[in-house]
């Protein structure tokens, strides 16, 4: 079997709180955690296209609910970061609407969390683990910007970040910088489009009806 790439990836719409979403196609995978930890880099580095999504060296940059097709099939979803200390609160609030209200809308069919590599979770991490339990999404626990440790202590921080969140310890170290995690996460993707297509693309989400 070819190996699953990411042949073409376009942005098709951002989403704000009240705003109409796209019609669904088949799997979507969202993309959460807090601001900076390098969500909409990670997606632009698996698409190996720097435009794709916006990204800032001061947390807040993503506050829309953004889409991506990937090869004309599938979504990639970027999702503003929560834990921006510096926002209003009603900006907050906001922000927590919009995405409490996407996630349980049911049509996530698998979660990418992200985690600093060098940092232990904070509690709104561990607010958006417990809730990605509750709803029992599937997900993949991702250990960003590994390049910033020495290789050597790379895969333990990553581990220990997932078990401090309360999740088995094993997460991927993965640098938006040096492709670092990159294949790998790639043949995940690719493993959850081809399950959702062996269950029927239109297969409704029972997890989260
Ligand atoms: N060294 C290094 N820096 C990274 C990596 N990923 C992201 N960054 C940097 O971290 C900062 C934040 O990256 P973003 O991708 O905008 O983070 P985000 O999670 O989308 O942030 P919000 O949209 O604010 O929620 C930027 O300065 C990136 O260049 C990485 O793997 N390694
Ligand atoms: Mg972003």
């Amino acid at each position: 079997m070819e190996d699953f790439a990411i042949k073409k990836a376009e942005f098709v719409t951002s989403v704000g709180l009240g705003g109409a979403y796209p019609q669904k196609e088949g799997v979507e995978i969202a993309v959460v955690g807090k601001s900076n930890v390098g969500k909409s880099s990670l997606i632009n580095s698996l698409c190996n296209n720097f435009k794709l999504a916006r990204i800032s060296a001061s947390p807040g940059k993503t506050r829309l609910i953004n889409f991506f097709r990937l090869n004309g099939a599938f979504y990639l979803v970027d999702l503003p970061g929560y834990g921006f200390a510096k926002a209003p609160k009603t900006e907050k609030e906001k922000w927590g609407q919009l995405m409490e209200g996407y996630l349980s809308m049911g049509r996530v069919s698998h979660i990418f969390m992200l985690l600093d590599i060098r940092h232990a979770p904070t509690e709104d991490d561990k607010q958006m683990f417990r809730w990605i339990i509750y709803y029992g999404v599937p997900f993949t626990l991702v250990a960003t910007k590994s390049d910033k440790l020495s290789r050597s202590k790379r895969q333990n921080a990553a581990n220990a970040a997932a078990k401090l969140l309360g999740a088995p310890p094993a997460a991927l170290a993965y640098s938006s910088e040096t492709a670092e995690g990159r294949d790998e996460l790639i043949r995940r993707i690719g493993a959850i489009v081809s399950d959702a297509g062996a269950l029927g693309q239109d297969a409704p989400n029972t997890l989260l009806t």
